[in-house]
């Protein structure tokens, strides 16, 4: 019997406080785990444990952000002493900044690299101890279609998701000895917060123009919803998949492998 049960395991989502990693610690926990997640907001951290305790769900919240490697490392020992260590990472937070890149500055730059491609690196470093002491650990990376295209205006964030891409791998490289699974789920486009302003009705109340754009190179013809993922992140966080590895999961509908729709 192939095992997708998530029983007894300890799962920190980052940026769980809503959009698609809400979705993902919801998933896991329906799943069997118990979830900790972290965000940057206050008022986000309050309405997740009040959504989270809607759906049944007791989740340890930490206002920590992702980029201070003193935040993550204290959050990542508070939850060992109150939950355990941590079966279960998912590095979902992730910020995007769209400007065209002669505009950008390289300040905007490093944020968007920050948060999208250290902050991975720094949170995994910080619970990977704990895997190798307990013998298992799974590890997920929420990579991008800008982990394999660019498009304009997204440099940097194509940049930082093209890089935990190779992350993922290298992780899943040093570490698979130690029962260490690390995988990637790359999205594609996903009706979130993030998302927003590329679905936005425009004043004549006709379709965003990227919202059509997107619609036509999905196999799927439609957004993702965050519903989407929950499944592959069980299946990548479950003993389903120990012997996947250095693996990054396009779950986008069909566009990485479809030119898309000709125009009428
Ligand atoms: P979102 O709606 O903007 O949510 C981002 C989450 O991350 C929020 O909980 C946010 O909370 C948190 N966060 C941001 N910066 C943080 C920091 N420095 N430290 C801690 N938490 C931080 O984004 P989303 O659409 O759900 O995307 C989640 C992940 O999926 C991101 O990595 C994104 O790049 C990736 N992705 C999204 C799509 C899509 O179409 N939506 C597709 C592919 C990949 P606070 O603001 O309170 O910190
Ligand atoms: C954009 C979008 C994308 C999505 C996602 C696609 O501006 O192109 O924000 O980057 O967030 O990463 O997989």
């Amino acid at each position: 019997m192939v095992n997708f049960s998530l029983k007894d395991k300890v799962a920190l989502v980052t940026g769980g406080s809503y959009g698609i990693g809400f979705a993902i610690a919801k998933a896991l926990a329906q799943a069997g785990a118990r979830i900790a997640f972290n965000c940057r907001s206050e008022e986000h951290l309050n309405q997740a444990l009040s959504d989270y305790q809607e759906l049944g769900i007791d989740a340890l919240g930490y206002i920590c952000d992702v980029t201070s490697e003193e935040q993550v490392q204290h959050m990542v020992e508070d939850i060992k002493q109150r939950m355990g260590i941590i079966d279960i990472l998912v590095n979902n937070a992730g910020i995007i900044k769209r400007i065209p890149m002669t505009e950008m500055t390289v300040d905007e730059y490093k944020q968007v690299i920050d948060v999208d491609l250290t902050a991975p690196f720094i949170v995994s470093k910080a619970v990977i101890p704990g895997m190798i002491t307990k013998g298992h650990g799974k590890i997920i990376n929420i990579c991008s279609m800008m982990s394999e295209l660019g498009r304009e205006t997204v440099s940097a964030y194509a940049a930082a998701k093209g890089g935990l891409k190779m992350l993922t791998r290298n992780i899943a490289s040093e570490y698979g000895e130690y029962n260490i699974q690390c995988n990637g789920i790359g999205p594609g486009y996903i009706a979130t917060p993030q998302t927003a302003p590329l679905r936005e009705r425009q004043a004549d109340g006709s379709r965003h123009p990227f919202d059509s754009f997107i619609v036509a190179k999905t196999p799927a013809a439609r957004w993702g919803t965050t519903e989407d993922l929950e499944g592959p992140a069980v299946f990548l966080a479950s003993d389903a998949s120990n012997f996947v590895n250095g693996h990054i999961l396009y779950v986008d509908g069909g566009i990485l492998a479809y030119i898309g729709k000709q125009p009428k």
